[in-house]
């Protein structure tokens, strides 16, 4: 079977579900790295992307229990934090300082705060500060809100792209597959439904992310299973930017006795994801949670993008995360350039960034496929 695969791959023709299951359970590191290699430089040649950016996670009160969240708390917690207009309005003005072309916001589901304030967020982060990018909202929340209003989720989505949003995260994507799904977030929006926020962001004309939480309960066979409907999406929108792979983090979870995914993990779906997703123009080594060698190891092995410079990330660290919260953009580039790539920075995207110090404008698209 690998000589068939290795062949389609070369071809650039794509690999089946069962094909993928035998790269996911019984092919070495190194070969799977060595596939995605071929693919990783047809699209985007020695380029390795980053980005400028800054998260914000407004609130961390959470009305789900998902079982491998550290990051949630209950409102009456001492740990419980609910930011203020001002409190956003100073991540903003720190983001400008810090010259970010993008603002990354997720957080919990709080259950005395209505849509309103969740809208509002978007507006006031628009209003302080236009020219940057609003990465915000998962599919979980859209479909929150969208409980909270009795309103459709597509015109939630209309609602928060009239207020400034420029782009949908790949968050609460998980693990689509029921069998897992319903062991480790039960109560969230399903597989189905995400799929389905996504496609009506895309058909609105938002561009979106995805992403996959791996390394608990999970097996291969639900790793291929969730790569499979991305892939089928994406054929239909061509909506999606990048694919994260999200390794689990153990430590102050409920799942807490599983040991984090090794290294050879890490890689062996990395790479994986970049063989499955042959519609997808990228794959991101989330540096934050990877560790800064795996992240640069890993663009042999199928990614392209290290995600940014990101500054106050919490739900890794709450779980365990050793990284630092945020890497300057000199370390960025000593990364990248010491693992044989060219380092890029573009905006959310996918265009070039022409900088002068925190000064920026937006150049070019990159054209993947055409290095
Ligand atoms: O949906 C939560 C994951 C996600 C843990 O779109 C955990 O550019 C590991 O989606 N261990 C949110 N993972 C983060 C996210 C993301 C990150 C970076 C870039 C982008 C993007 C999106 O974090 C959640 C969940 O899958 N998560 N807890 C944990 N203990
Ligand atoms: Fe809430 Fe998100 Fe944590 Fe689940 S992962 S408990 S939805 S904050």
């Amino acid at each position: 079977m690998l000589k068939t695969i290795t062949a389609k791959i070369e071809a650039g023709e794509r690999v089946t579900y069962d094909e993928g299951l035998f790269l996911a359970e019984q092919t070495d590191v190194l070969t799977l790295g060595r596939l995605a290699n071929i693919v990783r430089e047809r699209k985007n040649g020695n380029f390795a992307y980053y980005n400028t950016n800054i998260h914000l996670n407004p609130t961390n009160v959470c009305v789900y229990r998902c079982v491998f969240c550290a990051f949630r708390s209950d409102l009456k917690t001492p740990k419980a934090y609910t930011f203020t207009d001002d409190q956003i309005r100073e991540r903003v003005a720190e983001a400008r300082a810090n010259g970010a072309t993008e603002i990354h916001v997720v957080g919990g589901l709080h259950h005395q705060k209505d849509f309103d304030w969740y809208l509002n967020i978007v507006r006031v982060i628009h209003e302080a500060w236009p020219q940057i990018h609003i990465k915000a909202w998962t599919a979980v929340e859209i479909n929150w809100f969208s409980f909270l209003t009795k309103q459709p989720t597509r015109w939630i989505l209309e609602q928060l792209k009239a207020a400034g949003l420029g782009s949908m995260p790949g968050g609460g994507a998980e693990i689509f597959h029921a069998n897992v799904r319903d062991k480790i977030c039960e109560h969230k929006a399903d597989g189905g439904e995400w799929l389905k926020i996504h496609r009506e962001a895309h058909e609105l004309g938002l561009r979106s992310n995805a992403t996959m939480l791996y390394g608990h309960i999970e097996e291969p066979r639900h790793r291929v299973d969730h790569l499979c409907r991305l892939r089928e999406l994406q054929d239909q929108t061509r909506g999606f930017q990048t694919f994260i792979p999200l390794a689990f983090h153990p430590e102050n979870t409920g799942l807490d006795h599983i040991r984090k995914p090794s290294g050879q993990t890490d890689l062996a779906v990395m790479a994986l994801s970049r063989i499955m997703l042959d519609n997808f123009d990228h794959i991101k080594a989330y540096w934050i949670m990877l560790g800064e060698k795996i992240a640069q190891v890993a663009l042999s092995f199928g990614a392209d993008d290290l995600d940014g410079t990101v500054v106050h990330e919490l739900i890794y660290h709450d779980a365990g995360a050793k990284t630092p919260e945020g890497m300057t953009v000199d370390q960025i580039h000593r990364l990248i350039l010491e693992a044989g790539r060219v380092p890029v920075e573009r905006d959310t995207l996918y265009h070039r960034v022409h900088r002068d110090g925190r000064e920026w404008s937006v150049g070019e698209p990159i054209l993947v496929g055409k290095c």
